[in-house]
């Protein structure tokens, strides 16, 4: 019996690591992935952990420096196109504050815009984060970056949707989840933010990605009321809202990375969540790793919970 089960044991080991899905990226850390399909590819922006090193940013803290992207036509070959964006290339970023954290990247007239958080060196538009943008011709860059962040923001996790009548609107999180319409340009707010309203208010919500099917916008977020985040959504009839909470897409992860983060992408006639855990890194959660799983509505529009598929 013994050998029974170490030989059965054995050969899950080797299944595993011949069918291994996820995560989807293993030469570097991965984190906060937003999904977007430009050119007929699928393009992840996630952010980019990397490990503690002494004397750089806070310890046992999130360490980021820069951004990468990577694309696939099948989600199983993936191209790394390289670092896209660094810290210290961008004017209005406190040098060395290793905060480049969750982004996102939408396409409009021919551009492509990518939002990010970071650090200020100049805080007297308040103290903490801001959200900049940087610009390229392609979707695998070379992005260059605004002088300022975008006037009226504070906070993190941006999040773009451009609606079907053309109007962008930003979403962000900073204790609340905000929204604003973006003016044409995609730099500057063109209405007041305003904290979305009827979404849970235990706990801290962050990490909005908002997106419309058959005409019902769904305002997805991770949310911790325990001890890790887990995905919930809630639904509206129109991009700011009002949205009511309808329901959980992942639970909280039972073994201790805190945060989740994720978005939401149709691609060939599939819907996918993409999110993050640490896989790669077991006893430290801030090196994660991006992880991709099937996504299915049902037919009145809920989004059917989704199990991690582990490996
Ligand atoms: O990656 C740093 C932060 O952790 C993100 O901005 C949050 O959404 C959480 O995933």
């Amino acid at each position: 019996i013994h050998f029974r089960d170490t030989l059965a044991m054995a050969l899950s080991l080797v299944a595993t690591s011949l069918f291994a899905q996820n995560p989807i990226i293993t030469d570097q850390f991965s984190a906060d992935p937003t999904a977007r399909v430009f050119e007929n590819r699928v393009y992840v922006y996630p952010s980019h952990d990397i490990p503690p090193s002494p004397g750089k940013g806070r310890p046992n803290w999130f360490l980021m420096e820069d951004y990468h992207v990577f694309s696939s036509d099948n989600l199983t070959d993936w191209t790394d196109h390289g670092m896209i964006v660094h810290q210290n290339k961008v004017p209005w970023v406190k040098p060395e504050s290793y905060s480049m954290w969750a982004p996102d990247c939408i396409y409009r007239n021919g551009k492509y815009y990518f939002y990010f958080p970071s650090v200020p060196s100049d805080t007297t538009g308040g103290r903490g984060f801001r959200i900049g943008v940087a610009i390229s011709d392609k979707p695998s860059g070379p992005f260059v970056p605004e002088a300022g962040p975008i006037k009226g923001v504070n906070g993190i996790d941006p999040n773009v949707l451009i609606d079907k009548d053309g109007q962008a609107y930003l979403y962000w999180s900073g204790g609340h989840i905000y929204g604003a319409k973006l003016k044409e340009n995609m730099l500057e707010l063109a209405s007041e933010p305003v904290i979305l309203q009827e979404l849970p208010t235990k706990g801290l919500k962050e990490g909005p990605f908002v997106f419309e099917r058959n005409g019902i916008y769904y305002m997805t977020y991770p949310h911790v009321e325990n001890k890790t985040e887990r995905l919930e959504y809630a639904i509206g009839s129109s991009p700011l809202g009002p949205f009511k909470f309808t329901g959980v897409i992942m639970d909280e992860s039972p073994d201790g990375c805190w945060t989740n983060h994720h978005s939401l992408l149709n691609f060939k006639d599939q819907w996918y969540l993409f999110y993050h855990h640490n896989d790669l890194s077991p006893h430290f959660d801030k090196n994660r790793s991006v992880r991709i799983d099937s996504l299915f509505f049902e037919p009145d529009g809920k989004i059917r919970k989704v199990l991690p598929t582990l490996r």
